[in-house]
C-alpha cells in the first residue's frame, strides 16, 4: 500500500485551521472548545469520505470505523491551551491515510480515532482513560478545569452527536504515530524513533491557605503567607527528590493560582498542580511520600493549612512485542539505520488503551525537542516518512 504524502500533508494542514494561533504553526484547540468540536467534525467528513463508519460516543472520543476485525490507529486532535499543530494531529491524520491507503490498496481493515482531551484540560488523557474503562463517565463527568468548569457541562454541546461506547473487542491492536516531544531523534539526526515504554503518571493539586493581608503593615514574622509557603516547599522538594531521581525522572509545577494575586496584597491561599513522571512505579510512590510529607512540614513551619487534591495516575506501560517488531521493520525498510528504540517521557493514548489491546507507538523527530509550545514543528521528510512506516507495518501485520 502506498500513503499519498501530498493528501496526508494537506489534511494536516487543514486540521490546523481549527484553532490556529500564535506564531508560527501554533494551535489552540483544547477538549471541547468551539475549534475542537469543530475540528472533530471536519475529521468526520474525512472518515466518511474514506469508507468509514463515524461514531462519537459519549466523552466525544471519535471513531471512524472499519467493517470487521480491524486495526485501530489514530491519537488526539485536542491541544495544550499552548500547543503545535502535531501533538495528537499528526496520529490522527496519518491513521486516516493509512485507512485510505490500505482500502485502495485492498490491505488490511484499518479504524481510527480521534481520542478526546488527551491533553488533560480534565485529568490525564481523560477520554481514553473512560473508554478503556480505566475511569468511569460518572467519575470523568466530576472533574474540573483550572476555571472549575465540569467536564459533564463542557461535553454538553457535543451531546446530541453521541452514540454508544464503541466496543473495543472489534479491534486487533492499536498503532499510534506521534511527534517525539523532545530532542533524541532531532540531535542525532534521525527519522523514527519506536517506542519500548510509556512512562508512569502522578498528578494532584495541593492548596495552602494562610492569612490574606496588608502588605504594607502586616510584619514579615506575623505573615502566613501562602506563596512563601509554595516557594518553600518547592526549594526543599528539589533538595529532597535528589537522592531518589534518576536522569530520565520529571516534576514540574506548572500551574499556580494565587489568591487574590495583588500587589498590594499578602496571598492568602496558593493553589498549585504538581504532576511527576517515571518509567517506575515503586519510585512514583516514593515521591508521593517524600512530597506529601514536605507541605506538611512546610505548612506547620509557616502557620499554613495544606490540602491535597484527588492524585491522578497512569502506570508505565511496555509497548507489545509483536506489534513493536512490525515497526521496528517498517523503519528500517523506510529510513534504513535512521531510526532507533526509545522510551516515551510524554503520556499517550495507548497507555490507556494497553490495558484492552496489545499496542504501540513510533515517533518522528521533533525540530529542537520543542513541543507544548507555538514553535512546535517536524520536517516534512520525517512527517512522510513516519507514515511510510505506519504503513508498513500494517501491511506487515495484516499478511502475518
Ligand atoms: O502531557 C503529556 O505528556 C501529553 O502530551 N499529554
Ligand atoms: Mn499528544
Ligand atoms: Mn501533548
Ligand atoms: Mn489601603
Amino acid at each position: 500500500m502506498t500513503p499519498d504524502p501530498d493528501r496526508f500533508l494537506a489534511d494536516l494542514h487543514a486540521l490546523r485551521r481549527f484553532g490556529a494561533a500564535g506564531v508560527g504553526k501554533g494551535v489552540v484547540r483544547p477538549a471541547y472548545c468551539e475549534a475542537d468540536v469543530a475540528a472533530r467534525a471536519w475529521l468526520a467528513e474525512r472518515m466518511a469520505e474514506a469508507g468509514l463508519a463515524v461514531r462519537y460516543d459519549p466523552m466525544g472520543n471519535l471513531f471512524g470505523l472499519a467493517e470487521g476485525p480491524s486495526l485501530l490507529l489514530g491519537s488526539h486532535s485536542d491541544s495544550q491551551p499552548e500547543g503545535g499543530w502535531l501533538d495528537g494531529a499528526l496520529g490522527v491524520v496519518a491513521a486516516l491515510e493509512v485507512a485510505r491507503a490500505s482500502r485502495a490498496a485492498g490491505g488490511p481493515p484499518v479504524s481510527v480515532v480521534s481520542f478526546q482531551d488527551e491533553e488533560g484540560r480534565f485529568g490525564v488523557t481523560t477520554g481514553s482513560a473512560v473508554w478503556s474503562g480505566q475511569l468511569s463517565l460518572a467519575e470523568a463527568d466530576r472533574l474540573t478545569d483550572h476555571a472549575g468548569v465540569a467536564l459533564a457541562a463542557a461535553r454538553a454541546p457535543m451531546a446530541g452527536l453521541a452514540g454508544a461506547f464503541v466496543d473495543p473487542g472489534r479491534f486487533t491492536g492499536f498503532i499510534e504515530l506521534h511527534i517525539e516531544q523532545g530532542p533524541t531523534l532531532d540531535s542525532a539526526g534521525e527519522q523514527i524513533g519506536v517506542v519500548s515504554d510509556i512512562v508512569g503518571i502522578r498528578d494532584m493539586r495541593i492548596t495552602f491557605d494562610g492569612q490574606q493581608n496588608h502588605a504594607g503593615t502586616t510584619p514579615m514574622h506575623l505573615r502566613r503567607d501562602a506563596f512563601q509557603g509554595l516557594a518553600a516547599f518547592n526549594a526543599l522538594l528539589e533538595e529532597r527528590f535528589r537522592n531518589v531521581v534518576t536522569p530520565r525522572t520529571v516534576w514540574t509545577i506548572g500551574h499556580v493560582a494565587l489568591h487574590p494575586n495583588a500587589t498590594s496584597i499578602v496571598p492568602g491561599r496558593a493553589v498549585f498542580s504538581i504532576q511527576w513522571r517515571d518509567g517506575d512505579a515503586d519510585r512514583l510512590g516514593r515521591m508521593e511520600e517524600i512530597l506529601r510529607a514536605t507541605a506538611v512540614e512546610v505548612a506547620k513551619a509557616r502557620g499554613l493549612q495544606v490540602s491535597f487534591g484527588a492524585m491522578l495516575g497512569l502506570e508505565p506501560v511496555a509497548m507489545d512485542a509483536r506489534l513493536r517488531a512490525a515497526l521496528e521493520a517498517g523503519a528500517e525498510q523506510v529510513a534504513p539505520k535512521r531510526w532507533r528504540v526509545l522510551p516515551s517521557g510524554a503520556l499517550h493514548d495507548a497507555t490507556n488503551v494497553a490495558r484492552l489491546l496489545p499496542v504501540a507507538m513510533l515517533f518522528v523527530p521533533s525540530i529542537d525537542g520543542i513541543s507544548h509550545a507555538f514553535g512546535e514543528d517536524t520536517a516534512e521528510a520525517d512527517l512522510v516518512a513516519g507514515v511510510r512506516v505506519l504503513a508498513a507495518a500494517v501491511d506487515r501485520l495484516g499478511r502475518a
